[in-house]
């Protein structure tokens, strides 16, 4: 990260880092949101004077655990879950639990950090939390993945509720391990509520939630193209992972005429210069669901395969990252400005480092943050609260509809607040004050402490 110009600004990292010692990818999602907030309030003296940043940083808790659980061969493993509870100023806790060797309590800050900005531009009332294990799903079977969620929920379930922290889905959790978790939560307490999202359609799911980040991604870009008078017709699209939200992302690009050109695992990139089809994309989405690897789409339809898990240099016009965190650095950036493209929606949470930020910030490519591009998820997440509230379930079509709104709106904020003199838009920006904003006005409104 370059040196912090703004006096304001590296003070309060200090004081971050020094209150956070060793949690890198924490201090990296709070300068991306600060760097934008410190010169906002400036001149806001009672924001300033309430500390609203400063409790925004800081989780209203954090819940650490062991998870104990025996696998196929009777071994007795133990793995360490978290709950991160980080503010809940204008609705529940809510946000998503990722399974991955990777997971770290400074993982988890910053996508619960993140987490309440996204959730509170899509207008829906929700607050901001995440949760997760360092367990790796991969190779493991369908009973002992069974187990592990199981064990998980037993500890879990103290500390959520329908109106208090409603979990959903993230990297390795999906439609299969959010049953298993619903029903451990059922089976301990005999309620059946709304205390997770991303469930089965036949106990309370809604439909097009599986859908949702992906398709939203799509939606966010459509805005932005839309900006200049252009669209997803015929573009050709690196789009990186191959899990749920990219491949949802793909298949809402093909039924709008664009050309998706990649898609990537942890272990290489397949690349076809003219576009995927439907069919090509519904054999990626049976290989993932059988544990399959991008490898073997070079002999299942004939795609190029690389070994590098990036696919930032190959030609494009539109980018979007959808595996991980810091998937975009620097040389990955230069690339994709190099190469013409016109702009990145982001699927993944943080997936571009704050040096890739600065080089597309410096270029004319659009920019759309995660929080604002990928909180199609957990709107719909909110749209099933709503649902089994009202013991009532929406079609695909009034979902979608929804979806599509909530979208709109974002990118209406992040234009609003993100515009500057020239008419250029400043996407992050524009999320980060629009996101901020709603959550300090309900803190102000509840006065201190
Ligand atoms: P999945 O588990 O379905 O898929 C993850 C994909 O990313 C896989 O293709 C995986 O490859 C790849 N991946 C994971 N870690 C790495 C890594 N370290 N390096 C390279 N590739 C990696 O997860 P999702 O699709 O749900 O999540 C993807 C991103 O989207 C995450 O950042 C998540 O936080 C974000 N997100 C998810 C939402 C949701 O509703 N699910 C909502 C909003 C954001 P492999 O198979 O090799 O592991
Ligand atoms: O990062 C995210 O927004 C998610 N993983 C989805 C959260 C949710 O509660 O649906």
């Amino acid at each position: 990260m370059s040196e912090i110009k703004d006096k304001d600004l590296a003070a309060f990292m200090n004081g971050v880092k020094r209150r956070n010692p060793g949690e890198p990818e924490f201090h990296q999602a709070v300068h991306e949101v600060a760097m934008d907030i410190i010169p906002y309030i400036r001149d806001n003296e009672q924001v300033k004077k309430m500390r609203i940043l400063e409790r925004m940083t800081e989780p209203d808790r954090i819940i650490s655990f062991r998870v104990v659980w025996e696998d196929d061969k009777g071994n007795i493993r133990v793995n360490r879950g978290y709950r991160v509870q980080q503010n809940n100023a204008i609705g529940p806790y809510k946000g998503g639990i990722r399974f991955h060797p990777t997971v770290t309590q400074s993982v988890l800050k910053f996508l619960a950090f993140e987490q309440v900005f996204k959730n509170s531009l899509t207008g829906l009332p929700l607050g901001g939390g995440k949760g997760g294990a360092d367990f790796n799903p991969k190779g493991k079977s369908d009973s002992e993945i069974m187990r592990f969620c199981q064990a998980f929920m037993t500890e879990l379930s103290k500390y959520i509720g329908p109106n208090t922290d409603v979990p959903a889905g993230d990297i390795g959790v999906g439609a299969r391990e959010v049953g298993y978790m619903f029903g451990q939560y059922k089976r301990l307490t005999d309620r059946f509520e709304g205390i997770l999202t991303g469930k089965g359609i036949e106990f309370g799911g809604s439909a097009i939630r599986p859908e949702a980040t992906g398709y939203g991604v799509v939606y966010m870009m459509e805005c932005m193209l839309a900006t200049k008078g252009d669209s997803l017709k015929g573009k050709a699209c690196a789009v990186s992972g191959s899990g749920n939200v990219a491949s949802f992302c793909a298949e809402k690009l093909i039924e709008l005429g664009a050309k998706v050109v990649s898609l990537s695992d942890s272990g290489g990139t397949i690349y076809v210069k003219d576009g995927m089809t439907s069919d090509n994309l519904n054999w990626v989405m049976d290989l993932k669901a059988n544990g399959g690897r991008m490898s073997e789409c070079a002999t299942g339809f004939g795609a190029k395969y690389y070994a590098g898990n990036r696919p930032w240099a190959l030609p494009c016009d539109l980018a979007f990252p959808c595996a991980t965190q810091n998937e975009i650095e620097a040389a990955d950036a230069r690339a994709l400005v190099k190469n013409g493209c016109i702009a990145v929606s982001e699927g993944a949470n943080m997936p571009s480092d704050p040096d890739a930020i600065d080089i597309l910030r410096d270029s004319p490519v659009m920019h759309a943050p995660s929080k604002a591009a990928n909180a199609g998820g957990v709107a719909v997440s909110g749209l099933e609260m709503s649902q089994n509230s009202l013991r009532m379930s929406w079609t695909r079509e009034e979902v979608d509809t929804h979806l599509k709104k909530i979208i709109t709106n974002i990118h209406t904020q992040c234009v609003d607040k993100g515009k500057d003199k020239d008419g250029n838009v400043d996407y992050f920006k524009g999320a980060n004050i629009a996101g901020f904003d709603k959550v300090a006005n309900a803190m102000l409104a509840y006065g201190a402490i």
